[in-house]
């Protein structure tokens, strides 16, 4: 159909102007309703916003029937470190590095101690290309450091107490852990050089978990000061704790993109009977976008450096393994989220001792019931993300 022309034919003549509104009006009313004639041959009539692609998380350690959790990014995001049974070293973790596709898996360390990474992050500095964890190899779990190929490992503290999931500040000079020194759960961080250490929280609850952003002036950290698991963020000093999750859901496993603006973690906000990854400004600022949406078990996430995949731990296959899930495109154009499937409960599953540890205590506090609605499609389209 084509639309048609104006007759330019006649002579132009004044109009009043009640007399020329009345005609523009008449002539956009032709136009539109041309359009809409219009618009049942033509495949480009306008369209809703359409849902964002989702994203499949990819499981990289398909091949291996035993359990690998907590995945770390190397600094050029090439690689994967992450803690895995599958050397057989009488059920503990060892830390393991392969490549980004799952390739290539090799062992860094060997031990019958327990080896931990921490909670995803930054496990591995860029600076002197070191790799830092716990272990109990010498009685008791304190924080050492390793090059990637299992070579030069150092001990970082010297404490009877245990010392947990360390992360590097991003100048490789300190590591902030975890440790109940005190008698209590709380934040430090050492200096690796000098062996300076400073108590960062002093709060009766538990804190644990602290992830260094890799701009540096901050620390994100789980909290249950509340009655249920935060995230926190705080200064590098310790100053200006702040809750940005502050709601009744268990948020664990805390830590940032890149470029510091937000944090991944893991939840079962909205009341999921298993957690899932989701992301909030670091801030504190926004509602929670959900990022996996699965029946099973998701946890220990860690942004990719370029910031455009997440990699995580999951029992969905049956057994923890590695998953990445491609958000390339999830914060510019709206938000891609992982395809829902038919929810169904699931049986508890395979995790470390701490994470039995976690979850039993999780069972021993007051759960509260009140969960807020998570994000809707519609939130996605206009979040701030
Ligand atoms: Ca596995
Ligand atoms: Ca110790
Ligand atoms: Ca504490
Ligand atoms: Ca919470």
């Amino acid at each position: 159909m084509t639309i048609p022309m104006l007759n330019k034919s006649k002579p132009k003549r004044i109009k009043p102007r009640s007399s020329r509104r009345v005609h523009i009006i008449a002539a956009a009313i032709a136009i539109c309703c041309v359009v809409c004639q219009c618009g049942k041959d033509n495949p480009v009539t306008p369209q809703p916003p359409q849902p964002p692609s989702q994203a499949q998380p990819v499981n990289i350690t398909s091949d291996s029937s035993h359990d690998d959790q907590n995945p770390a990014f190397s600094p050029d995001g090439q690689f994967i470190l992450f803690s895995s049974k599958r050397n057989g070293s009488s059920g503990n973790l060892n830390l393991w590095v392969m490549t980004v596709t799952g390739a290539g898996a090799s062992a860094v360390t060997n031990s019958s101690d327990s080896d931990n990474v921490n909670m995803p992050g930054s496990s591995w500095s860029k600076s002197g290309n070191r790799i830092c964890f716990s272990s109990d190899r010498n009685g008791n779990d304190e924080i050492w450091t390793v090059m990637p190929d299992g070579t030069g490992f150092k001990r970082i503290t010297f404490d009877d107490a245990p010392d947990w999931e360390p992360t590097f500040s991003p100048d490789g000079n300190w590591i902030v852990f975890q440790s109940n020194r005190d008698n209590n759960w709380d934040i430090y961080k050492i200096n690796i050089n000098t062996g300076n250490t400073i108590r960062l929280t002093n709060n009766a609850a538990d804190d644990w978990e602290p992830n260094w952003s890799p701009v540096g002036n901050r620390i994100v950290f789980q909290s249950n000061r509340t009655g249920n698991w935060d995230i926190f963020v705080m200064n590098a000093d310790g100053t200006g704790q702040q809750n940005i999750t502050g709601n009744p859901a268990e948020d664990t496993d805390p830590s940032w993109s890149p470029d510091g603006s937000k944090i991944v973690y893991s939840s079962n906000y909205g009341g999921l009977a298993e957690a899932d990854i989701f992301v909030v400004t670091s801030d504190g600022g926004g509602t929670p976008i959900q990022i996996t949406n699965n029946p099973a078990y998701d946890g220990a996430p860690s942004f990719s450096p370029d910031g455009k995949s997440i990699a995580f731990e999951s029992n969905r296959s049956g057994n923890l393994d590695i998953w990445i899930v491609e958000i390339s495109t999830s914060f510019s154009n709206g938000v891609s989220i992982e395809k829902a499937p038919v929810r169904k409960k699931t049986k508890p599953g395979l995790k470390d001792d701490r994470r039995k540890l976690k979850k039993k205590w999780r069972h021993l506090k007051d759960r509260e019931t009140s969960y807020s609605t998570p994000t809707s499609l519609f939130n996605y389209f206009h979040s701030s993300f």
